[in-house]
């Protein structure tokens, strides 16, 4: 297909799943709002429709929490083809909302939508923007607070969920040591919608929902729950994500924002680029994310340990191992980065995170790459990841070995990858 029938594909992606101002991911298996998934998207729509852009990140943020937390779903309208809903959260916002958050992209995301709104000059675009950074900045205050307590310079996940990469290899450990008892009842609606063998095993199902029931029994009180945790991992992913959505603010607030916040967001960045700079393994050439309760090294390769580019800029020598690294990843695949290499022990081509290739990584990999002065590795990956959804299509994620499309399909953010990284 034409790149011009593509991109009508992708804006007809958009179209179908758009609920009113916001976006489900796809229809049925995920038929809310998701947090990431919306930023993402919203950059999608800068490409060609900056009003519906603002949207996209207006309508997330009626989910945010008075305590500055951008849920990881809102629940906007009624559907029984999800699980869990918003009963077996049983959160008390105006709007139904889960009670965990995911990565926030949310920050890039309206420096990307401001920019464009710059370039096409539409009215309104400066309040707006000011509106959104205020929410932005209250939730980079939260991640701090919440999830940063003892001054690490690193953000913990109390959920995989919230790593946006569920049932990673990275967790295995870690989520071992969560029980699988429950309160709730579980009801997967997922297989009956996407091949079970793609998906998380019902034993992880078992753990993310005993950590629900462990978190709603604390009130999702963050202090409650960051002692009750069973399972805490300071994650290289979200902490990058959240110094690059810093740095972003930044940049904005240098038109935008008062002293204060200036001041307050350069303190963060300082904060959180020291964090990251500190979980650099030069032996393994990726940065390892912390277990806070064995206190180990997660050193189970996946694609977070390459998150930082996004974030920090690497010397020479870290540059270069780095390339080498990814290179190593790649060898033999037909589409990369895998989000777990083949030569893992913990590698399944198929199953969700734990190898399948996600073009939003793609896409913060590549721009972590071009950030860091590694221009053709990173064309050359945007190029098959863009070869990959013009021959299967907007899948949810792709089989590395094969470029086969797998998941759900028509998927927004898979749609909004390709205007970005075709364009
Ligand atoms: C997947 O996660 C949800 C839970 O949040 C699920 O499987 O039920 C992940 O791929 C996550 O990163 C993504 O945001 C979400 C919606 O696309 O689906």
């Amino acid at each position: 297909m034409t790149t011009l029938r593509m991109e009508e594909g992708a804006h007809a992606v958009l179209a179908r799943n758009d609920r009113g101002g916001y976006t489900v991911p796809t229809d049925r298996l995920y038929p809310f709002q998701w947090n990431w998934d919306s930023a993402f998207v919203a950059m999608g729509f800068a490409t060609f429709d900056v009003d519906r852009a603002y949207r996209e990140l207006e309508r997330l943020t009626e989910g945010q929490w008075d305590d500055g937390m951008i849920p990881h779903i809102v629940f906007h309208a009624p559907s029984d083809t999800y699980f869990p809903g918003p009963d077996v959260w049983g959160t008390r916002h105006r709007i139904p909302t889960s009670g965990i958050t995911q990565p926030p992209v949310f920050g890039m995301a309206l420096r990307h939508v401001h920019e464009a709104a710059l370039a096409s000059a539409i009215t309104n675009a400066e309040t707006r923007t000011k509106t959104l950074f205020q929410a932005a900045l209250r939730s980079h205050r939260w991640w701090l607070e919440a999830r940063d307590p003892d001054g690490l310079g690193l953000v913990s996940i109390l959920h995989p969920w919230e790593s946006g990469s569920d049932n990673s290899p990275a967790w295995d450990d870690a989520l071992a040591r969560v029980p699988t008892s429950t309160t709730t009842t579980i009801r997967r609606k997922d297989t009956g919608h996407v091949d079970a063998s793609m998906r998380p095993r019902d034993e992880d199902y078992q753990r993310f929902i005993h950590l629900v029931d462990v978190y709603r029994d604390c009130d999702w009180n963050p202090k409650r729950q960051w002692a009750k945790a069973p399972f805490k991992v300071a994650d290289v992913q979200m902490t990058a994500i959240l110094a690059r959505a810093t740095a972003d603010l930044m940049h904005l607030a240098e038109t935008l924002g008062t002293e204060g916040d200036k001041a307050e967001l350069a303190q963060m960045h300082t904060k959180l680029q020291d964090g990251l700079i500190r979980r650099w393994r030069p032996s393994l050439s990726r940065f390892l994310s912390l277990d806070l309760i064995s206190g180990n090294d997660i050193e189970t390769p996946t694609q977070a340990g390459f998150i930082p580019l996004v974030a920090v800029s690497l010397d020479d020598a870290q540059r270069g191992a780095v390339m080498a690294e990814i290179e190593r990843w790649l060898d033999r695949m037909v589409v990369g980065v895998p989000s777990a290499p083949a030569f893992s022990h913990a590698f399944e081509p198929k199953r969700y995170w734990r190898g399948p290739v996600w073009a939003v990584i793609n896409w913060l990999i590549t721009d972590g790459l071009r950030l860091n002065g590694a221009e053709d590795l990173a064309r050359r990956i945007e190029q098959t990841t863009v070869r990959a959804i013009e021959n299967a299509g907007f899948c949810e994620y792709f089989d590395p070995t094969t470029g086969e499309g797998l998941g759900g399909d028509s998927f927004s953010w898979t749609a909004a990858a390709y205007l970005v990284l075709s364009g």
